[in-house]
């Protein structure tokens, strides 16, 4: 087969700044103001997520990353051979290369990301790190309709969706499930998704997660302000907002907000946003799920459970699908 060690074709589908600022404005003239989570990753915002994932308290990536490391040639087995890989929120790409390293004949990679300098450099990184491997990234807002390449151009055998880093805890539980449903749309039969998803445990431990002592996830809730000042032309003071997360274990989810220390005023290009003091940005949830809900969930949306894994801890889960 033909050997690349480079990006072969790339679709850019990233979102226009025009849309960010719609987007953003229409959220801070909501009575309780919001900012979508996925705005967070402009490539400072990318970094410091990268940041996170290496915190002592982050339990999630490390937990997870074991969990694939542990299991990836059961996994393997149970994917078969010529896969078509499809990647969600593909990030750095280091959990893919644990599925690449043992993946026998994959036809193609499909990372999709919103992030599209990180997407770019993690995509060239894994198309010369396995020249073997045709690496066809997407940079697109996955939560709107979008298009994907011409994936028949490829022999395959089976399309996976690969959704790691509990990643899905940023839906309402109601869109997970239309996002369940819309994987299985883009899987096909007989396809298969391959899902982390973090669970239900000790408030003290998840609260921890999100309020690390190094501050690195306050930068990185900040950073969205610092964006939104230099992509749209706004005059956010940064010191006069901090960083909020609190895990409310009766909704099962963390709510991060950006707290107004002082009554204040705030511009983006020609429009002007008053907060009063203490007022917030709600600008992500991160979802926990009991296991036995979120697999009802996927079942709901045509999915049927083929194995799970989970660490000894129960902390999180990664879950294999087929339809
Ligand atoms: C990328 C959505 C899985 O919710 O844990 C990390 C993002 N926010 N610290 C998460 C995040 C604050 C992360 N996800």
């Amino acid at each position: 087969r033909p050997s690349y060690g480079y990006i072969v074709s790339f679709h850019d589908l990233h979102p226009t700044p025009a849309a960010f600022r719609e987007e953003v404005v229409a959220g801070l003239r909501r009575p309780r103001k919001a900012i979508p989570a996925k705005f967070f990753y402009d490539q400072r915002g990318s970094a410091l997520f990268d940041e996170i994932c290496q915190l002592e308290e982050y339990y999630l990536t490390r937990t997870e990353t074991a969990l694939l490391e542990n299991h990836v040639p059961e996994i393997a087995t149970l994917l078969g051979e010529d896969v078509l890989l499809i990647e969600y929120g593909s990030g750095n790409g280091r959990k893919t290369r644990i599925l690449l390293d043992c993946l026998p004949n994959l036809a193609a990679y499909v990372p999709v990301d919103i992030s599209k300098d990180h997407l770019l450099a993690a995509a060239t990184d894994i198309a010369q790190a396995y020249p073997y491997l045709r690496v066809t990234p997407v940079c697109a807002d996955y939560t709107r309709e979008m298009a994907f390449p011409d994936f028949e151009e490829f022999p395959y055998r089976r399309r996976v969706v690969f959704f790691p880093g509990s990643t899905i805890g940023n839906f309402t539980p109601d869109e997970a499930e239309d996002f369940l449903r819309h994987a299985a749309d883009v899987a096909g039969p007989p396809g298969a998704l391959l899902i982390g998803v973090d669970l239900k445990k000790d408030p003290t431990v998840i609260d921890a997660a999100y309020n690390d002592k190094r501050g690195v996830t306050a930068a990185f809730n900040l950073n969205l302000l610092h964006r939104i000042n230099t992509e749209l032309d706004a005059d956010f003071d940064l010191r006069a907002f901090e960083h909020r997360a609190l895990y409310d274990p009766v909704q099962g989810r963390v709510e991060m907000h950006l707290v107004s220390t002082q009554p204040q005023t705030v511009r983006i290009g020609d429009e002007v946003f008053t907060f009063a003091e203490g007022e917030t940005i709600h600008t992500e949830d991160s979802h926990k799920y009991d296991l036995a809900a979120f697999q009802a969930m996927a079942g709901r949306a045509g999915w049927t459970v083929k194995r799970v894994w989970q660490d000894s801890l129960q902390y999180f889960a990664v879950c294999l699908f087929t339809l």
